[in-house]
C-alpha cells in the first residue's frame, strides 16, 4: 500500500485529540505512525505529511535534551533538496540590505569567520496548544509536544551583522530559506520571517550548523538555520540562504495578517477581529511540562510519588514551579535547577503523596522572572490559536 493510501486511510491526526474537552492529556490515545517523510525521525504524532508537521510525545521531552530523532517538526512547505541529499554545492548564505558591505559567505567562511558557540536552547512554535482552543480554530492541531530543547552549534547573529555593518536605518533583521513551496511555483516563497534587531543582537540568538554535535538534520534546517530562542520558533528560520537586514518591520509570507500575530487586546472566543488589530508575538508566555510520570499511569496510594519536567519562558528565567495534586487547593514549591545556559529548560522536581486510593490529577504551574505564572485554563483566545500556556494536567489513579 502506498504511503499516501496508507495515510489517507487513518483518521485525521489531532481529530481525537480535539475532541477532548479537558485539558487533561490524554492517555493511551495518542497516534504514534511511522511515515516515510518523516525518515530519521521516532514516535512523533503525525499532523500532517505534506507539509511534515509533527510533534514529540510529552514523555519523550524528559531528557534533558530533546535528540535530533524526537525534536519536533514544522514545515510550512517542501523539505529542499539540498537538505535531504546533504550537498553544500553552491550553497552561500547572502546578508544584504540595510548594512555597508553586502557578504556572500560560504559555511565555512561563517564557521571559521566568528567564535564558535554551543548552547541548548528552548524552541516552541507559537501553536504548540492550539488543540486546546474552543472555539476550535484553523491550523495545526499540536497538543503539547511542538517544543524541544537541543544543543546547537553556530556563530552569533550579531557578529555576521557586525561584519557587514549595521547602517542606523535598520530596523529587522528577515530571512529566507531554500525550502520549495507546496505549489511547486518556484516564484513562491512558503515562509519567511525575521526578527526586530534587537533580538538578532541578542548574544543568544545563533546561526547554527550543528543540532546536538551531527549536522542539522533535514527537517531541521540543513546546512544553516535561525536560532531565536524565546521568540515564536517560526522566527528561527531554517535552510537559510539570505539575511536581509531591513529598515521597516519584514512582511514576507507569514509576516502579516493573522500569522504569528495576536490581537492587541482581549478578544471574546471566536470573535472576528480586523486584521489591523493584530501584532507580531514577540517573547513567548512562560510554561512547563510534566515529563514523568506518563498521564494515565496507576500508582500505590501508600507510595510517595515523583514528579519531574521542565520549564521555560520566553523572556528571562523560570523563577518557580509549583505542582499541585488536589485540583489546585494546595502547592508544593518544586525544586528548581539553573537552566544550564541562558533559554536552555530548567528542571523541576517534587514528590506528591495521595491520602486514599483514588483518581488524582496532577498540575504543574510555572511561574516567570516578572512573576506572570501560567493560568489554569486556556488563556487569551485568537484567531489562529497562539501561545497556550495553560497548566500542564496529567491523570494518575492511585491503587
Ligand atoms: N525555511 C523555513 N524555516 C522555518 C519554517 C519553515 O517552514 N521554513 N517553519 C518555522 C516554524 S513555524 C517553526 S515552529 C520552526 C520549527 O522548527 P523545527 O522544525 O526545527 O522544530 O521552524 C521555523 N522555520
Ligand atoms: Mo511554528
Amino acid at each position: 500500500m502506498s504511503r499516501r493510501r496508507f495515510l489517507s486511510s487513518a483518521p485525521a491526526a489531532g481529530a481525537g485529540l480535539a475532541a477532548v474537552g479537558s485539558l487533561v492529556e490524554a492517555g493511551g490515545r495518542e497516534r504514534r505512525q511511522p511515515a516515510a517523510a518523516l525518515e530519521g525521525k521516532t514516535g512523533l504524532r503525525i499532523l500532517s505529511e505534506r507539509p511534515v508537521n509533527a510533534e514529540t510525545v510529552v514523555t519523550d521531552l524528559d531528557p534533558r535534551r530533546t535528540s535530533n530523532d524526537k525534536h519536533f517538526v514544522r514545515n510550512n512547505g517542501e523539505v529542499p533538496e539540498r537538505a535531504l541529499s546533504g550537498d553544500l554545492g553552491g550553497w552561500v548564505l547572502e546578508v544584504v540590505g540595510e548594512v555597508e558591505s553586502e557578504l556572500r559567505l560560504g559555511l565555512d567562511d561563517i564557521r571559521a569567520g566568528f567564535e564558535n558557540v554551543t548552547a541548548s536552547l528552548v524552541l516552541e512554535c507559537a501553536g504548540n496548544g492550539r488543540a486546546a482552543f474552543r472555539p476550535m480554530v484553523a491550523g495545526n492541531a499540536w497538543w503539547l509536544g511542538a517544543v524541544g530543547c537541543a544543543r546547537y552549534t553556530g556563530v552569533r547573529l550579531r557578529d555576521v551583522l557586525a561584519s557587514a555593518g549595521i547602517r542606523d536605518t535598520a530596523v529587522y533583521v528577515a530571512w529566507y530559506g531554500e525550502d520549495p513551496h507546496l505549489s511547486g511555483d518556484a516564484a513562491e516563497v512558503p515562509i519567511s520571517r525575521g526578527v526586530p534587531l534587537s533580538k538578532a543582537m541578542d548574544e543568544s540568538t545563533l546561526l547554527a550548523w550543528e543540532m546536538n554535535g551531527e549536522p542539522l538534520p533535514p527537517h531541521h534546517g540543513f546546512p544553516l538555520r535561525i536560532v531565536a530562542p524565546g521568540y515564536p520558533a517560526s522566527a528561527s528560520g531554517k535552510w537559510l540562504t539570505r539575511l536581509w537586514v531591513r529598515d521597516r518591520v519584514h512582511d514576507g509570507p507569514k509576516m502579516t495578517g493573522f500569522s504569528y500575530r495576536v490581537p492587541r487586546y482581549p478578544v471574546a472566543p471566536g470573535a472576528d477581529v480586523p486584521e489591523e488589530d493584530m501584532q507580531i508575538i514577540g517573547e513567548m508566555p512562560v510554561k512547563s511540562l510534566i515529563t514523568r510520570p506518563a498521564t494515565g499511569i496507576q500508582h500505590p496510594a501508600v507510595t510517595p510519588l515523583p514528579v519531574r519536567g521542565w520549564a521555560w519562558a520566553g523572556g528571562g528565567p523560570v523563577h518557580a514551579v509549583h505542582v499541585s495534586s488536589d485540583f489546585g487547593a494546595t502547592w508544593i514549591e518544586c525544586r528548581l535547577q539553573e537552566p544550564e545556559n541562558r533559554f536552555a529548560w530548567q528542571r523541576f522536581e517534587a514528590t506528591v503523596g495521595f491520602d486514599i486510593a483514588g483518581h488524582y490529577e496532577i498540575w504543574a504551574r510555572a511561574t516567570d522572572h516578572r512573576g506572570r505564572t501560567q493560568p489554569m485554563v486556556v488563556p487569551g483566545w485568537n484567531p489562529r490559536g497562539y501561545l497556550n500556556n495553560a497548566m500542564h494536567r496529567i491523570a494518575v489513579t492511585a491503587v
